[in-house]
């Protein structure tokens, strides 16, 4: 017997299994070299969506449903090696969301949590917890499980974002539950800013008790974080992986900003090419700035400005900057960490 191979079948052992199978049993040597394998299996495949198409066929829903009736007006990007999953890796959902001025995202709340990465127009809101937070392009926006939140767009521009959900994690724990407000948007209890300035500028309360396990910290604006790579990367001090890549906390203890999603910024400079990189996450990326190219398990993806690409889990990634380029990306990384895992490799050119 063993890990990769399995027995050899007789006519006695079928007859056996036949008569076992009606009473809901399976002999596991017959099956084990599937459900346990030397490496990660995966149905989920490299791809790249281009935001140019995906911003066309927005538009196009936007004059077929409101985002009202719609619920969310999203267009889900879907793995091609999942189709009609509504994943685009095994562990997360992500889809692009249109928001057309004076339109509203009704107010409900579900047990995913959800992350928004802004990616077109400037001025739209999003409320979570009575707060409301305008958003801006880059901005990584943060709906904790089980918070009620809503958008609106004020502005007079389409708004897009990608959101990124842990959705199928809540479906393989037969754990999903949702309710809507009632009215279109949450009463607003906070002053925009709030969270902020209270949790986001190296300070805590002092008597400050989480609640939850996100981060209290629900906008971490691109202005900010953009700045701080700017500063880094004069440093010159570059992973050969990554370029300098760098992980998005929650304040209150260090840990990812998110309890199933584990968000990253990372900076290439123009013309870096980065080693074979290998992780057990799965990872979805999106060009934030800059162009370039990623070879992913063999297939080169040629990415623009708001390109979004998805590498599966445990095959290998290289990144080539055309020019200076940053790359906003989440995976189940902490999920993983949390329930031990997680592995990586590093390979060398
Ligand atoms: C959701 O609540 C939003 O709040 C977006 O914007 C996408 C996809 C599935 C389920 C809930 C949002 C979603 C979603």
């Amino acid at each position: 017997m063993s890990l990769t191979e399995k027995p050899i079948e007789t006519p006695e052992r079928l007859a056996f299994y036949r008569k076992i199978d009606k009473q809901a049993y399976t002999p596991l040597w017959t099956v084990l070299s599937d459900i346990i394998t030397p490496e990660p299996r995966s149905r989920c495949v490299p791809h790249l969506w281009q935001f140019a198409q995906a911003r066309a066929w927005l538009l196009e829903a936007g004059e077929l449903i409101t985002a009202k009736e719609a619920e969310r007006r999203v267009l889900i990007l879907e793995n091609p090696g999942m189709r009609s999953e509504s994943k685009i890796t095994t562990s997360l959902y992500a889809g692009l969301q249109l928001v057309l001025p004076g339109e509203v995202a009704p107010a409900h709340r579900h047990s995913q949590s959800a992350l928004r990465f802004v990616l077109e127009g400037s001025g739209a809101h999003t409320s979570v917890n009575g707060e409301r937070t305008v958003m801006e392009y880059g901005d990584f926006v943060i709906t904790p499980p089980w918070a009620w939140h809503d958008h609106g767009n004020d502005s007079d521009q389409p708004m897009i974002w990608m959101d990124g959900l842990d959705i199928p994690v809540a479906s393989f724990f037969d754990a999903s539950f949702a309710e809507g407000y009632g009215e279109d948007e949450q009463p607003l209890s906070r002053q925009t800013g709030d969270s902020l300035a209270r949790y986001g500028a190296n300070m805590l309360p002092i008597d400050y008790h989480r609640h939850g396990l996100a981060s209290p910290i629900f906008n971490y604006p691109y202005a900010r974080s953009r700045d701080a790579l700017e500063a880094m990367q004069r440093q010159q001090e570059w992973d050969p992986c990554h370029g300098l890549k760098m992980r998005y906390v929650n304040p209150a203890d260090g840990g990812f900003a998110m309890p199933t999603i584990a968000p990253f910024l990372q900076l290439l400079p123009a013309g870096f090419k980065t080693e074979p990189y290998r992780s057990t996450d799965a990872t979805v990326f999106v060009a934030t700035e800059g162009s370039g190219r990623s070879t992913i398990d063999g297939h080169s993806f040629d990415w623009d400005k708001r390109d979004i690409f998805v590498a599966p889990s445990w095959k290998w990634i290289t990144h080539e900057s055309e020019n200076e380029s940053v790359l906003f990306s989440f995976s189940d990384r902490v999920a993983q960490q949390k329930l031990g895992f997680w592995r990586e490799q590093r390979g060398h050119a």
